[in-house]
């Protein structure tokens, strides 16, 4: 049977209609979903009721999960395959650790040697309005460049920082953005990389990106800032409005991601993540 998709907008994301992601489902079925997600970068699935399990079973059909070893503090404390991004508060009435995660342009796991294939996403908790979710297409970013700018950018690795996170400047984020450069030191991958299915060429940057391998941040940041700039013009972005029992999966090689914190915060969010590994990419440089 063919999937019915609906698409969400013009530069990237389809909604996959009409399927629960918690049922038996064949590889040739699966097959098409995985196309479509290789063909939109971005996939949508309302109304999944779904458990815990099943969000991890669902997930593993697009590769190996990752345990989030690089991300311990976000990390389910029952199943390390899920992170945690929400606003409420610890059982001890501390704020979240995740209250920021993702509130920047930026794509999962970049700064390791191997930054994710595939997130994830599933809403349990959303506010009554905002709370979305961006992203933006990295093929068409690309390809907008003038030939100029491709071949300047074709022969320059960006160095992706660990602990970059907004923060509210307590000693808690403070120890936590030390704590995760400890566990990932800084490193450089292709600005221009080659996506390893499509074949097709993206921009591969973001905001944990401080520097280009070789070169000062001084020297660096006004291309850095441009690229960044250009690859999330509006003409290249879908915004989610997320409801409960969502899940969104999208391609973190030829995306980028920003959560906006645009809610009102003593309403709850709570989403979880799973990741799943990409090949390893780029090496380790020194801060
Ligand atoms: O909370 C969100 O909307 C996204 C957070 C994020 O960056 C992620 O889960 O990878
Ligand atoms: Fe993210």
């Amino acid at each position: 049977m063919d999937l019915k998709l609906r698409r969400l907008s013009y530069p990237l994301g389809v909604e996959v209609c009409d399927i629960d992601v918690a049922a038996p489902m064949s590889e040739s079925q699966f097959g098409q979903i995985y196309q479509a997600f290789l063909d939109h970068c971005v996939l949508l699935f309302r109304g999944q009721d779904i458990t815990r399990e099943q969000h991890i079973a669902f997930s593993s059909r697009f590769g190996a999960l990752d345990p989030h070893d690089a991300f311990p503090s976000d990390r389910h404390p029952d199943y390390p395959q899920l992170m945690v991004v929400t606003n409420e508060a610890q059982a001890d009435g501390s704020p979240s650790v995740s209250r920021y995660a993702g509130r920047r342009w930026h794509t999962d796991m970049s700064q390791t040697l191997r930054p994710a294939a595939a997130s994830l996403l599933r809403s349990w908790r959303v506010p009554e309005v905002g709370g979305d979710t961006m992203f933006a297409n990295m093929y068409l970013a690309y390809d907008a460049l003038s030939d100029g700018m491709k071949k300047l950018i074709d022969g320059l690795h960006a160095v992706h920082f660990s602990g970059t996170r907004k923060l509210d400047a307590t000693q808690t984020d403070q120890a936590h953005a030390s704590e995760q450069q400890r566990i990932s030191p800084p490193v450089a991958h292709p600005v221009a990389r080659v996506h390893p299915e499509t074949g097709r060429k993206c921009i591969f940057l973001g905001e944990k990106v401080k520097r280009f391998d070789g070169m000062t941040e001084e020297e660096s940041k006004p291309l850095i800032d441009y690229l960044n700039r250009h690859a999330t013009r509006p003409e290249f972005v879908f915004r989610h409005q997320w409801r409960p029992n969502d899940i969104i999966v999208w391609d973190n090689r030829c995306t980028l991601h920003e959560a906006l914190g645009d809610f009102d915060q003593t309403q709850n969010r709570y989403m979880e993540r799973t990741t799943v590994f990409g090949t390893p990419l780029g090496y380790a440089v020194s801060a």
